[in-house]
């Protein structure tokens, strides 16, 4: 761990700038020779608020401008900000490094690093991992892309305590000496194109992860992923210790479920875990992404007894596969997570012998949601769609008959999919889409989704 000094401009003030800009403010304030900009594009009271909070600590802020100091020696970038966005073309301009802010914290941590990336299932992998430690004792704490800045935490935690990192490809794109002593690779599916370019570009930053890790590092790669797969035998090749997880391939030191068994191959034998049925996370995504937290946890530090127990104990996080009740013997799931195709057909996979009216829309993220729509047609009952891309998702059912039902808003949505639905149905939110057309956050499209069904249960809405 070294101080970061000189003049350091920040880029963006939502969590992730304000994380850096304190922290480095404070820093100043303690005698390290350093000097703090932050810049964000945008204006409005809740910036004012923040930039005056800033001023007070002695950082110089700009707001609603992509005008830049020009005397900078090093950028911290916000992961919201695309590569292509004026601000970004500007701060490039520079000819500075620009970090992103896991790459800040890690600069600046004690702590080892786990990170979990993929396109799916970062946050309940992330979470379960620091769960599967704590169950062991092992002191940990879940950063990164789940909602928390590890840069707000590395201060306070020693080398003890394993920073669990949820770390998304637009982190790990401005990553450059950033090094997890495990890493997990979930899966790589289409999403985040408008930011990263092409797939090629948004695989190759997802494999940043990898990109430090050598002899001693492991590093769980779920080969059943088409995506994923072809990373094991690279990393393997740099002489990280690679677990392969499978379904239905048992691998020497991989990770695999025999006779309905979690199970983990340690080179010699297989080693039980708990049974498929044990685990309260639904779905066989959720079976795969156990396997990864399980054998990350365990190359972390976990004990088998912990792991155990935490993989019985643990249950499904906020907005992923969330039940949030139950009208007439209709049940809903809030899975406003889902804002990619791949994750609404994972999410399928968990109701496989119930009906269901899925709920899509919100803002592409430059997917094609033909194959998306095939899915639905074979799965579900009807779709509802609703906010800024329902035409597009519903023009790409083409014209076979199937029940889709165009709505402008959340709450029209849920009324109509309520109405389309049979007892014993599940009404599924899970918008293949960014919420950003009509919500600040996917946590605020999932609370809405659950504040209406609430509301409607009791004759309201
Ligand atoms: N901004 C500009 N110019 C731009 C774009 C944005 O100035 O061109 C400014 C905005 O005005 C705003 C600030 O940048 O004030 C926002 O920065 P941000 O979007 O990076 O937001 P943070 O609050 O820092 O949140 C980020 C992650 N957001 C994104 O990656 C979009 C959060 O992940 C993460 O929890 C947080 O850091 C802490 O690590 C959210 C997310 O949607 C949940 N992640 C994507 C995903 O999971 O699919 C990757």
């Amino acid at each position: 761990m070294s101080a970061i000094t000189g003049h350091v401009l920040v880029l963006g003030l939502g969590r992730s700038g304000m994380a850096v800009a304190e922290r480095l403010a404070s820093d100043a304030a303690s005698g390290i020779d350093v000097r703090v900009s932050a810049v964000d594009a945008k204006e409005g009271p809740g910036l004012a608020q923040r930039a005056e909070a800033l001023h007070a600590c002695g950082v110089d802020v700009r707001l609603g401008t992509v005008e830049l100091p020009d005397d900078v020696d090093l950028i911290v970038v916000s992961p919201g900000i695309p590569p292509r966005s004026p601000l970004m073309l500007t701060a490039v301009a520079l000819g500075v490094p620009i970090l992103s802010e896991v790459e800040f914290a890690y600069r600046l941590a004690v702590s080892p690093f786990v990170a979990i990336t993929g396109t799916n299932g970062k946050t309940t992998v992330t979470s379960l991992v620091a769960h599967l430690l704590r169950e062991s004792g092992v002191p940990c704490e879940a950063v990164g892309n789940i909602g928390s800045p590890a840069t707000g935490l590395v201060a306070e935690v020693g080398p003890a305590t394993v920073l669990v990192t949820e770390v998304s490809s637009f982190q790990l794109a401005y990553t450059h000496d950033f090094h997890p002593r495990v890493s997990v690779l979930l899966n790589i599916t289409p999403d985040h194109i408008d930011w990263h370019g092409s797939l090629e570009v948004y695989s190759s930053d997802k494999a940043k992860v990898f990109a430090n890790q050598q002899a001693g590092d492991t590093a769980v790669i779920d080969i059943d992923d088409e995506g994923a797969a072809p990373y094991a035998n690279l990393v393997e090749a740099q002489g990280v210790r690679v677990r392969r997880v499978s379904k239905t391939l048992r691998l020497p030191y991989g990770a695999t479920v025999v006779d309905g068994m979690l199970c983990l191959d340690d080179g010699d034998a297989l080693v039980e875990l708990v049974s498929t049925d044990d685990l309260l996370i639904r779905g066989e995504h959720n079976v795969s992404n156990a396997l990864a937290a399980a054998a990350a946890a365990l190359a972390a530090g976990a004990s088998l007894e912990g792991v155990r127990a935490g993989l019985r104990t643990f249950r499904p996080v906020a907005h992923r596969l969330e039940p949030v009740g139950d009208i007439g013997g209709v049940e809903f799931f809030n899975d406003s997570k889902a804002t990619n195709p791949d994750a609404v057909f994972k999410a399928l996979t968990s109701f496989t012998d119930r009906g269901v009216v899925v709920l899509l829309g919100g803002r592409n993220k430059g997917n094609d949601f033909r194959p998306l729509a095939e899915k639905v047609r074979e799965r579900c009952r009807a779709v509802v769609v609703f906010g800024e891309s329902a035409a597009d998702i519903a023009s790409a059912f083409g014209d076979e008959e199937f029940v889709i039902v165009r709505t402008v808003d959340l709450l029209q949505a849920t009324r109509a999919a309520f109405e389309l639905a049979h007892p014993g149905d599940v009404v599924l939110l899970s918008p293949a889409c960014a919420s950003f057309d009509q919500f600040d956050d996917y946590e605020q499209r999932g609370d809405r989704f659950r504040e209406i069904v609430a509301s409607m249960g009791q004759g309201g809405e």
